[in-house]
């Protein structure tokens, strides 16, 4: 498993299904250096087997303020695009890795804080969450994969309205607008969360792999390449011994109803 040195400000807990990654730099608001991201990346990348979910959140008042300013020096084009590619590589282990992700959110969740929010697989809010894109005012552009991840939650008109306006959604609106699934009241995002990944992690390994890792790929084929893959994966799905046991479970009465 994965050592992490306190001063990166990154907290592991295997609560036993489900990985609890905490934030650990609230004095900087969580704001994400270098050594943080990579080792968001490393333990993504190295989750044991034993975990079917995962849950993500920040420390103190915030989630995450975004990308740590005091790093963002002087570099010249090339080392920018490596610098920019870091970060798409953390943010594709947690979209792309071995579990479904569950994003606690709470207060700041702005700039490379959203980038790392819009990677997860479900994103729960408290009634303190404020989301922006600080980018478009300090003079930057986003580089963690924003301009992929949020027009897909919001759309692209939203994004260009939040980077050229510096506008700031609150939690109700965010959750309109489609940045969160759930919305709850402040202080309970982290339960909330811990609460769906441990429900998540029940679910048959094959069905989890097939929404994080095929359902966004059919999303970007054309239609009917899309329905091809699906029905591939459908097929593989149910083939699996767990479908076959689930499937029967219910026809003899011993698994839940939809409620
Ligand atoms: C930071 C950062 C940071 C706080 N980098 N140090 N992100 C932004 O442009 C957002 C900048 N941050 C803020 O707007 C505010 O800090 C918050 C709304 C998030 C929180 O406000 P508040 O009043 O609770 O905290 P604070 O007093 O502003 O900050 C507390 C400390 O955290 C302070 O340091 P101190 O040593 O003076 O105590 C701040 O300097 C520090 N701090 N945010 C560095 N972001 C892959 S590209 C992604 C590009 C981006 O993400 S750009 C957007 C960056």
């Amino acid at each position: 498993m994965t050592n992490i040195p306190p001063s990166v400000g990154l907290a592991l807990d295997i609560q036993d299904t489900v990985a609890v990654v905490r934030l650990d730099r609230a004095a900087k608001r969580n704001a994400l250096n270098d050594a943080l991201v990579l080792a968001l990346r490393d333990v993504f990348e190295n989750l044991p087997p034993t975990v079917g979910a995962a849950v993500i959140h920040g420390g103190g008042d915030h989630f995450c303020a975004g990308l740590d300013l005091s790093e963002l020096r002087e570099r010249d084009a090339v080392q920018g695009v490596h610098h920019s590619r870091m970060w798409h590589k953390a943010l594709d282990a947690i979209q792309f890795g071995s579990v479904p992700v569950v994003a606690a959110l709470h207060g700041a969740v702005v700039g490379g804080g959203l980038e790392l929010a819009s990677a997860t697989h479900i994103r729960v809010a408290d009634a303190s969450t404020f989301y922006a894109l600080p980018e478009g005012s300090r003079g930057i552009f986003v580089g963690g994969g924003a301009s992929v991840r949020v027009p897909k939650l919001i759309g692209a008109a939203r994004m260009t309205d939040m980077m050229l306006t510096g506008r700031v959604y609150d939690a109700e609106q965010g959750e309109r607008a489609g940045f969160a699934q759930y919305l709850v009241p402040q202080g309970e995002s982290l339960a909330k969360a811990i609460e769906l990944a441990r429900r998540i992690a029940t679910n048959a390994p094959m069905t989890n792999y097939a929404l994080t890792h095929v359902l966004p790929r059919i999303a970007e084929q054309p239609a009917d390449h899309g329905l091809m893959t699906e029905s591939l994966v459908a097929a593989i799905a149910q083939s699996a011994p767990e479908a076959k046991e689930r499937v029967a479970a219910f026809l003899a009465g011993r698994a839940a109803k939809v409620r």
